[in-house]
């Protein structure tokens, strides 16, 4: 089985961190594949970014499809590009927001996300609500760490634990969903000092994947998700 692990940001390093979590769920028969888009933002912190991702999300999807690729994960925690991807590939599409909070929603009776910037949460509130899983999110909490600062600051993991840790105490929580695909490498080192399960979302959404195809399904292409009508001009999306 095929899993191509799309890093919607241009940040090649973070794309490699990616890569590296994602295999390490992938289980036996798998392969994973790690890439980002050449053009688009090196961070996903706002709406434009977000929307500017979108066209080389969707590019690396169609490639994908004519390489034979059976799963795909968005591994922003935005989503960006998420249901527009599902129209244009056969196999599943998971991103890693959905994944984590549905995983996180298994294990406790809420779960705390502890995020970048602050102009971020309410996008993730958005997802929640939409995602149906609001009544299971008791806060979204910002580190105030800008994401490609993840990899350079030093003081980064302190900052997430210590905002962990008030996310909890404030939310009354059980779990804490981490709220970008660059503090995935931070998930395991957070969940043994923190005592609390902790979800990465890109491992959440791997694992989601697979399974997926291993059950046999695939995305309904009954209405909403079919394939989209060939109508672009100009836009190299295959
Ligand atoms: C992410 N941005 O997971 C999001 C997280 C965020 O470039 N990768 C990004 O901070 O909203």
């Amino acid at each position: 089985m095929r899993i191509l692990v799309i890093n919607p940001n241009t940040t090649a390093s973070m794309t490699a961190t990616i890569g590296e979590c994602a295999r390490a769920v992938a289980g036996p028969g798998a392969t994973v594949e790690a890439v980002n888009p050449s053009s688009g933002p090196v961070s996903i912190e706002s709406h434009f970014d977000d929307a500017m991702s979108v066209p080389g999300v969707l590019a690396e999807v169609a490639a994908g499809e004519r390489d034979g690729v059976d799963a795909y994960v968005i591994a922003c925690f935005g989503d960006p590009g998420l249901l527009a991807a599902r129209e244009v590939a056969a196999g599943p599409v998971v991103g890693i927001a959905e994944a984590a909070m549905r995983t996180a929603a298994y294990l406790g009776r809420g779960f705390s996300v502890v995020t970048t910037l602050e102009r971020t949460v309410g996008h993730t509130w958005d997802l929640a609500r939409a995602y149906g899983l609001e009544r299971h999110c008791l806060g979204v909490h910002a580190t105030g760490i800008p994401v490609v600062e993840l990899e350079t600051d030093p003081a980064a993991y302190a900052t997430v634990l210590g905002a962990s840790r008030a996310a909890l105490d404030a939310d009354g929580s059980d779990v804490v969903v981490l709220g970008c695909a660059g503090m995935a490498d931070l998930c395991a080192r957070l969940q043994d000092d923190l005592g609390v399960p902790v979800v990465d979302g890109v491992a959440a959404a791997v694992v989601t994947a697979r399974s997926i195809v291993e059950l046999g399904l695939a995305t309904s292409v009954r209405n909403e998700f079919a394939a989209p009508l060939q109508k672009m001009v100009g836009l190299p999306l295959g």
